[in-house]
C-alpha cells in the first residue's frame, strides 16, 4: 500500500477527551473515529487489525472443534421472554420498536438465539457435543462508556456456545475454549491469566475471566507469580482428548487468582509475600458454564443413551476482539506510539522513502516495494513528499514492526537501513541483503 494512496488521517495533538494510552493512540494514528458515546467508525488501520485479531480468534475456535455462524445483531423481545431475561436484562439493553410496534432489541449477547437454533434442529445425543460461535456486533447501554473501544456501547464479540448432554460434557466444552483461550491470548502477543470470577447476567456458577495485567485496567486482581512463568499449550494440543485438556486447564487453574469479587482473603494471606501479584486488570474474555439455566425454560433437550429427554447443559465463551485492540496497546506501546506484536501488525513493514522526487531513492524503494509486496509481505510505503522527520514520526506511532529506511546517502553507498520498531535497533546493510532479512531469497 502506498501511503500517498491510503487515508490515515494522523492527528499532531493528543486529543483532550482521551483518559489513557491506547484510546489516545488509537485516535492519534487515525484507526477509529467516534461517532457517538461509545460508538466507532474504524478506519482502514483500525480495520486491518481488527481482522488480525479476529483470524487468530477464529482460527483456535475452529482449532477447538467449534464451528462458525452467524446470527443477527437485531433480536425478537420474544425470545427474550422465554428466558425471563427480558425483564431482568435492565437500561443496559437497547429496546427498539418495528414498524407493527413489535419489540425487538439490539443483541448484548446470543444465548436465548443460539438455543433457539439448537432445539429446532438437535434431538438426540448423538448430534453432541456441538458448539456454535459467531463474530457480531453487541450493543450495551454502558452506564459510563470510557476509554475508547476498551469500554464501548457497540463493540465486537466473539461469543461461542456449547451443547452438551450433561454436566461431565458441558465440563469437557468448558476446558476445550479454556485452552483455545490459552492459545488465543498468546498468539496475539499477550499474557493473560485465567482468573475465578463473578458471572452476572449471563449466570451459571463456574466461570473464568482472561485478565491481561495492565495500569489501566478497570479490575482489581489477585494472583500467584507461578502465572507468569506457566507453559502455553502449544499446536499440537490435542482438543480430542479430554484427559489431556482437563490437564492443562488443572496446571491453570491450581494457583491462586481471583478477581475482587471473588477474592478470598484466607487463601491470599496463605501465600508468601514475594509469590503474590496484586495489580490492575483488562478483562479481555470471560467464559461461563450455566447448564440448564436456559435449555430449560426455552425446551432445548435430546433423547440420551437411556431413551430419556435431558435438558441440554449449556456454557457460552466470549472474547472482544475490539477491547484487545485496546488492551494489546496498553500492554505495548512506548512514548513514540504503538509497537505491535509482529501477529496483529496493520503491515509487516513500513518502508521509508526519505527522498521522494531523488531519481535513486525513488528507484531503490519502489524495486524493494515490488520485491516485497511480490514476496507476499504486507508494505505501506511512504512515498510521500512530507519532510524525514514527519515520516519517522508517522512510522513510530503507527507502530509497524519494522521500518526499512531509503535514504539518499545511504543509497549512494549502496546501502539502506532497517530498524526494529520494539527494540529500536537499527542496522545498516546492503541493498541486495534488505529482502533476505525478511525472509525473502535472492
Ligand atoms: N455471552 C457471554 C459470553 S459469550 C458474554 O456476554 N460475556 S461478557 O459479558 O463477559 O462479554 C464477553 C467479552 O466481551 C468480554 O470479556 C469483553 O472482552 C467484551 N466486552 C464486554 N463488554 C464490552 C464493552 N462494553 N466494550 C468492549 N468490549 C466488551
Amino acid at each position: 500500500m502506498r501511503l500517498s494512496r491510503y487515508f490515515l488521517p494522523i492527528l499532531k495533538e493528543n486529543p483532550r477527551e482521551a483518559e489513557i494510552v491506547s484510546h489516545r493512540l488509537m485516535l492519534r494514528a487515525g484507526m477509529i473515529r467516534q461517532q457517538a458515546a461509545g460508538s466507532f467508525s474504524w478506519l482502514p488501520l483500525g480495520k486491518l487489525v481488527l481482522d488480525k485479531i479476529c483470524r487468530i480468534i477464529r482460527e483456535e475456535q475452529n482449532r477447538a472443534g467449534a464451528l462458525e455462524i452467524l446470527m443477527p445483531t437485531i433480536q425478537s423481545a420474544d425470545l427474550w421472554r422465554e428466558s425471563g431475561r427480558y425483564d431482568d436484562y435492565g437500561d443496559e439493553m437497547l429496546r427498539i420498536k418495528d414498524r407493527n410496534k413489535r419489540d425487538m432489541l439490539f443483541g448484548p449477547t446470543n444465548e436465548e438465539m443460539v438455543t433457539e437454533i439448537f432445539r429446532s434442529y438437535v434431538r438426540t445425543y448423538k448430534d453432541l457435543p456441538l458448539n456454535l460461535y459467531h463474530i457480531q456486533w453487541k450493543f450495551r447501554d454502558e452506564r459510563r462508556p470510557r476509554f475508547g473501544v476498551m469500554r464501548s456501547r457497540e463493540f465486537l464479540m466473539k461469543d461461542a456456545y456449547s451443547f452438551d448432554l450433561d454436566f461431565e460434557g458441558a465440563k469437557a466444552a468448558y476446558n476445550r475454549m479454556f485452552v483455545s483461550y490459552l492459545r488465543t491470548f498468546t498468539r496475539l502477543g499477550l499474557k493473560a491469566i485465567p482468573m475465578r470470577a463473578d458471572t452476572g447476567p449471563i449466570g451459571g456458577d463456574l466461570s473464568h475471566e482472561f485478565i491481561i495485567l495492565a495500569d489501566t485496567g478497570e479490575s482489581q486482581v489477585y494472583c500467584h507469580r507461578d502465572f507468569l512463568e506457566l507453559p502455553v499449550p502449544g499446536e499440537d494440543t490435542d482438543f480430542t482428548n479430554d484427559g489431556e485438556i482437563g490437564g492443562i486447564v488443572k496446571q491453570w487453574t491450581t494457583p491462586y487468582a481471583a478477581t475482587d469479587e471473588m477474592h478470598d482473603e484466607a487463601a491470599w494471606d496463605a501465600i508468601g509475600e514475594g509469590e503474590r501479584l496484586s495489580a490492575r486488570g483488562i478483562e479481555v474474555g470471560h467464559i461461563f458454564h450455566f447448564g440448564e439455566k436456559y435449555s430449560k425454560p426455552m425446551g432445548a433437550k435430546v433423547t440420551g443413551p437411556d431413551g430419556k429427554d435431558h435438558f441440554v447443559s449449556m456454557g457460552s465463551y466470549g472474547i472482544g476482539p475490539s477491547r484487545l485492540i485496546a488492551a494489546i496497546i496498553e500492554a505495548s506501546h512506548d512514548e513514540a506510539g504503538i509497537i505491535w506484536p509482529e501477529s496483529v501488525a496493520p503491515f509487516d513493514i513500513g518502508l521509508i522513502n526519505m527522498k521522494v522526487g531523488d531519481a535513486e531513492c525513488d528507484r531503490v524503494s519502489e524495486e524493494l516495494y515490488a520485491a516485497l509486496t511480490a514476496a507476499g509481505k504486507d508494505v505501506l510505503y511512504d512515498d510521500t513528499d512530507q519532510r524525514p522527520g514527519g515520516k519517522f514520526a508517522t512510522a513510530d506511532l503507527i507502530g509497524l514492526p519494522w521500518q526499512l529506511i531509503v535514504g539518499p546517502r545511504g543509497v549512494a553507498a549502496g546501502e539502506v537501513e532497517i530498524k526494529n520498531r520494539r527494540t529500536g535497533e537499527r542496522e545498516t546493510l546492503p541493498i541486495a541483503e534488505a529482502t533476505k532479512r525478511f525472509g525473502i531469497a535472492g
